[in-house]
């Protein structure tokens, strides 16, 4: 190769990696992308109202949210608004908390201040001596920085701002992510590299993904992070740790989260010397005050502690012949002093109870009901079992009438096909939520159980586990971006609707035309239900490949635990298939409230999505639209591919509207998604059909593979486990 050629080649390498680096950066910016505002009647009547911004705090937070106006402005409108240090004529965006307000501004906005809480914001027109202006406020200045947000939200989904009247506060009060991240910066069940957290660099080098981090959260309301996995490792509370921790905690800070940590119950021995971990131990009781004193003094804001304890092998209070409530109310005395909670996790099931799994945790739990302190609030999963593509809602959000429960949703996609699958997942939060307990008769939803408006407790939390790893675009697919946005926004109002919270989300990350837009949102919103229809339709669960939980394993029985076993959950045999959890089975329907356990327990009025989930019935089994069960499940799995092949037509028209590298991830993404659903469809009829003893029906694709061509596939080093 002559010099020269040699020369353009490396020329043209550098070229591709710049612009290549360039681009990546596009999914980095996750929806705060602040790209030009393309329709010009639009950006003009922005620029009109908005020639100059007033900003009256002078905390870190108010810092942060002038440069956040300025920047978010400055991009969209390709004009850099003035900043004032006065309220100088009109069209000024005046920005500042209640107490920096003058006595104008106080009175015109007093009745609206009345509305909100301590974190909520007002962002109104107004008129301020005859003069138009724009006011963002809140009672503090990290509710500024949340109205900032939604304000910046509006030019990036192009709304109007002429005539603004928002009054808005969060509705629960923990908006918490759960990392399930490991000291050696392993994710436990993580998809998108490893941990953020670099604690050999820590505390002294600060990387700038800790403050991007902590400004995608503050965008979306996320006011809490517990940064380490529940499968504690009790090192994370030594000094050395703690030092660390107060290095984030200071990031942080001004973006108005706080800092949390697992507490591992034996910590006392492992940590701390002694010879017990017993909770009605003085010492040990002694031990973790004295370790909330050295961690608060460090972080005066701490947060709290979430525990997992007497579970899947964590040790716990029961270790000791105590209960939860020993365990949880022993921590609580602790931080209790300094304003922290203990968020414990009623995520418990037994290899040595013979009882239905998806029964134990409100079994052991439900007696407990008001028998912790105030600062404990339990932490329940969605459904039952373990964050399946469908779970009915979990028994104990209807029965626990005078405890704070918190919810916790899973966002990384354990059992959705890992951040390969694009699942659109707030269609999934949003069912749970929307599920009528029946607690208080009808209307009790779920939202209502968890933001305390039904039991009328204080304490209000919602976690969700995050699927945020060091991968450029943070989440591994840049779908996934939706699934921790959409959390963000239901946490803040767990009464949105998941499709407008997707229509703003396609609006900040990719484009606000409507040729686009349209067609994408349909597909986010089908996407959840493609997953559950060719993983587990009709209600089946848990069939998948043991330990990873990647791709399809209805054929696993030789796992120690019974309940680890794909086959305890779908029970199919040649009469049937499906989990007898009525009257004439666990009776697990017994859990709810009796107008949802009439609904559940009796097949013809049980929802056909959980039908397997509550009933062993048989191949013949006339489903509502006529089809035997067995050909409507084969039916259910051919959908669940036909839909993932749209998926991919949609986005495959979807590319003028895209930069080229997302398009091509997401493309790529797709077809992998395509062919695993495929290989879903076809591994569990091929399994299933031993049991049916019948042909496929019509319109279902004949597989290519045998049986036991998928049941040789192994995947030693899936990713997460
Ligand atoms: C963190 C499931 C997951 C585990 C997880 C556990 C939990 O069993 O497979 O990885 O452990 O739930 O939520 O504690």
């Amino acid at each position: 190769m002559t010099g020269i050629k040699k020369t353009f080649l490396r020329l043209l390498a550098l070229f591709f990696m710049i612009s290549g680096t360039a681009s990546a950066q596009k999914d980095y910016k996750l929806w705060l992308r602040y790209d030009k505002i393309q329709d010009a009647v639009i950006a003009s009547e922005y620029k009109n109202n908005l020639k100059g911004i007033v900003s009256l705090g002078s905390s870190e937070t108010a810092k942060i949210s002038l440069a956040e106006l300025e920047t978010g402005i400055s991009h969209m409108l390709e004009n850099k608004p003035e900043i004032r240090s006065a309220i100088n004529g009109e069209n000024n965006l005046i920005v500042g908390s209640q107490t920096a307000l003058n006595s104008d501004l106080k009175k015109v906005l007093a009745s609206d201040f009345d509305k909100i809480n301590n974190e909520g914001f007002i962002i109104k027109s107004i008129s301020l001596k005859n003069k138009k202006q724009i006011v963002i406020t809140g009672k503090n200045d990290v509710g500024v920085l949340y109205g900032v947000y939604s304000f910046l939200r509006l030019i990036q989904t192009n709304k109007s701002i002429k005539n603004l009247s928002i009054v808005d506060s969060p509705k629960i009060n923990l908006r918490v992510l759960n990392h399930w991240d490991n000291l050696d910066r392993t994710v436990e069940r993580g998809y998108a590299g490893f941990s953020l957290w670099n604690w050999q660099k820590l505390p002294d080098f600060i990387d700038q993904r800790y403050i991007d981090y902590a400004r995608a959260n503050a965008s979306i309301g996320i006011n809490g992070t517990v940064l380490t996995n529940v499968n504690a490792n009790a090192l994370i509370l030594t000094p050395q740790y703690l030092e660390k921790i107060e290095a984030l905690a200071n990031v942080f800070r001004p973006y108005g989260i706080k800092v949390y940590l697992t507490a591992r119950f034996s910590a006392p021995i492992e940590i701390g010397g002694l010879k017990t971990a017993d909770p009605k131990d003085v010492a040990v009781a002694n031990w973790w005050k004295d370790k909330a004193k050295e961690i608060y003094k460090r972080i005066p804001d701490f947060g709290g502690f979430l525990v997992k304890a007497n579970s899947e092998g964590q040790p716990g209070p029961q270790n000791y012949g105590r209960d939860h409530v020993d365990g949880a109310n022993m921590l609580a005395d602790a931080v209790a002093p300094f304003g922290g909670v203990i968020m414990w996790r009623a995520f418990v099931y037994s290899e040595h109870d013979a009882n239905d799994r998806a029964k134990q945790a409100y079994a052991e739990f439900q007696p407990y009901d008001g028998k912790f302190k105030d600062n404990v609030i339990v932490q329940v999963k969605n459904g039952a079992i373990d964050f399946q593509p469908r779970e009915p809602f979990h028994p104990l959000f209807g029965a626990m009438k005078k405890t704070p429960i918190m919810m916790e949703f899973q966002i990384t996609q354990e059992y959705l096909g890992f951040s390969t699958h694009l699942a659109y997942l707030p269609k999934l939060f949003q069912e749970v939520l929307a599920s009528d307990t029946y607690q208080k008769g009808k209307g009790s939803t779920v939202a209502k159980v968890i933001d305390g408006s039904l039991t009328h407790t204080k304490l209000t939390g919602i976690a969700g586990v995050s699927n945020i790893g060091n991968d450029l675009n943070w989440t591994g697919h840049p779908f996934a971006q939706a699934n921790w946005y959409g959390f963000g926004r239901l946490a803040w109002d767990p009464y949105l609707d998941s499709e407008l919270i997707a229509d703003e989300w396609l609006r900040c990350t990719f484009s606000n035309d409507e040729n686009f837009i349209k067609p994408v949102k349909e597909m986010m919103i089908t996407s959840r239900e493609a997953v559950v229809n060719y993983m587990t339709p009709l209600g089946l669960h848990h069939i998948m490949d043991t330990g990873h939980h990647y791709g399809p394993g209805p054929w696993i029985s030789d796992l120690s635990r019974p309940e680890w076993n794909p086959t305890y959950y779908h029970k199919a045999d040649k009469n049937g298939i499906g989990f007898d959890r009525a009257k004439t089975g666990t009776n697990a329907t017994a859990q709810y409230a009796p107008e949802v356990e009439k609904v559940f327990d009796n097949l013809e009025t049980c929802p056909e999505q959980d039908l397997l989930w509550f009933h062993h019935v048989s191949w013949d089994y006339k489903l509502k639209n006529g089809q035997t069960l067995w050909n409507g499940m084969a039916l259910k799995y051919q959908e669940g591919v036909n839909q993932v092949q749209e998926m991919q037509k949609t986005w495959n028209n979807a590319g003028k509207y895209v930069d080229e590298e997302r398009f091509k991830e997401v493309q790529m993404l797709l077809e992998i998604q395509s062919k695993e659903a495929k290989w879903w469809r076809d591994a569990c009829l091929l399994y299933f059909q031993q049991y049916s003893g019948k042909e496929l029906p019509v319109g279902v694709e004949k597989p290519k593979q045998t049986l036991e061509y998928f049941k040789s596939l192994k995947f030693p080093f899936a990713p997460g486990n």
